[in-house]
């Protein structure tokens, strides 16, 4: 089994790579953001054959590094180049944001597999990516755990036999205190998850609820599902990762530990069920699960992306956007945590007009929200 990494360095990434190794698969090409340390131990260590970096300067740094070994170096675009030209049997896209979205689209196009850690593919192009997979046989499999656990859940029955899906959230790092409290916060605070390990990006998403607005929308587009078909679920203790409920009100709910080698493994793997020696989940450890209501009035964000998702359109587009945006001006301590919100309520007020058959003007509505955001 071939396999290619897109975003490698990054935490889906490095867990990839781990996962490969399990399996004894071969890792062809990878490609990364500007990395160049990391990158080139990932190629060295694993006999990769391909690799990039997205970043020009860096790229040319990883260029030089290359000089006495048999790598081959990808000067331009390693993402998409990798996407368009390299044979593999299985492309992950652990890319963070929009930027991801061409890769997905590439991959597709090709009628290949693409185990999807990038939610925002789906979010930003979901209906063209899920018709160009019924045109080319292609197959999106997902990573997102909630997505995987949906997956696995949808195994045991046919489509029009599902009545609804529950998503489940950890609730972040911000659940259990007051609206006041939160308004304090600063991103030292949100990047400090309960139970995942992950980047800054996500972990601020998941702070403010938005990664569970993100997923409502990928799972909507995913399954092919209504947005009245989709509840979401507070779930501390991360345990059931999602259920979906049958029209004969049967419950299936796909359960583990917070692991995203499992929902990587799965992925690659797929339709088979591959032994591996991670850890097993012990019931008698766990002893008790929680379930609550998600809190809209806290939590803001969550709400924009399910009115987003209703409205349909550009608006998933323009909430994305407006979210990748305003979370890098909170990683940079430029605005406060609920400005996250209110940027993003601000941005979908306003009228943006294009024809959203074409990918390349998607992608550069994308990049023209976020730069008048970003310039302020
Ligand atoms: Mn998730």
């Amino acid at each position: 089994m071939k396999i290619s990494i897109l975003g490698v360095t990054g935490s889906i990434g490095v867990n990839s790579v781990k996962v490969a190794r399990e399996n004894g698969y071969e890792i062809v090409a990878i490609s990364a953001n500007s990395s160049v340390d990391k990158i080139y131990e990932i190629a060295v260590e694993n006999n990769v054959k391909y690799l990039g970096l997205e970043d020009e300067k860096a790229n040319k740094e990883l260029k030089a590094r290359l000089k006495d070994t048999k790598i081959k170096h990808i000067d331009e675009k390693p993402s998409e180049f990798i996407s368009r030209n390299i044979e593999s049997d299985v492309y992950i896209n652990a890319i963070v944001g929009s930027v991801g979205l061409r890769s997905s689209y590439e991959i597709l196009k090709r009628g290949k597999r693409l185990a999807l850690a990038n939610k925002e593919s789906l979010v930003v192009y979901g209906e063209e990516l899920m018709k160009i997979c019924t045109e080319t046989n292609a197959e999106i499999i997902p990573i997102d755990s909630e997505h995987s656990a949906i997956f696995q859940c949808l195994q045991a029955s046919k489509s029009e036999e599902v009545e609804k899906i529950y998503l489940t959230a950890s609730g972040g790092s911000f659940r259990t205190m007051s609206k006041n409290e939160i308004s304090k916060m600063t991103f030292r605070e949100a990047i400090k998850h309960p139970n995942w390990s992950m980047g800054k990006k996500i972990s601020i998403d998941s702070s403010s609820l938005m990664n569970k607005g993100l997923e409502f929308i990928e799972a909507k587009h995913l399954f092919k599902l209504d947005d009245e078909q989709i509840e979401v679920i507070v779930h501390p203790e991360s345990i059931i990762h999602s259920a979906v409920q049958f029209i004969d009100g049967s419950i299936i709910a796909q359960m583990g530990l917070a692991d995203m080698r499992l929902p990587i493994h799965y992925a690659i793997n797929y339709p088979n069920r591959v032994y591996n020696s991670f850890q097993r989940m012990d019931f008698f450890k766990i002893a008790k699960l929680n379930f609550e209501k998600p809190n809209y009035e806290n939590f803001p964000c969550l709400k924009l992306a399910i009115e987003a998702s209703k409205k349909g359109g550009l608006y998933p587009l323009i909430l994305n956007a407006a979210n990748e945006a305003a979370v890098e001006l909170f990683l940079n301590e430029k605005i406060a945590f609920y400005d996250i919100s209110k940027i993003i309520s601000l941005e979908l007020k306003k009228n943006y007009c294009i024809d959203f058959e074409n990918i390349d003007e998607v992608i550069s509505l994308d990049r023209k929200i976020k730069d008048g955001i970003l310039k302020k």
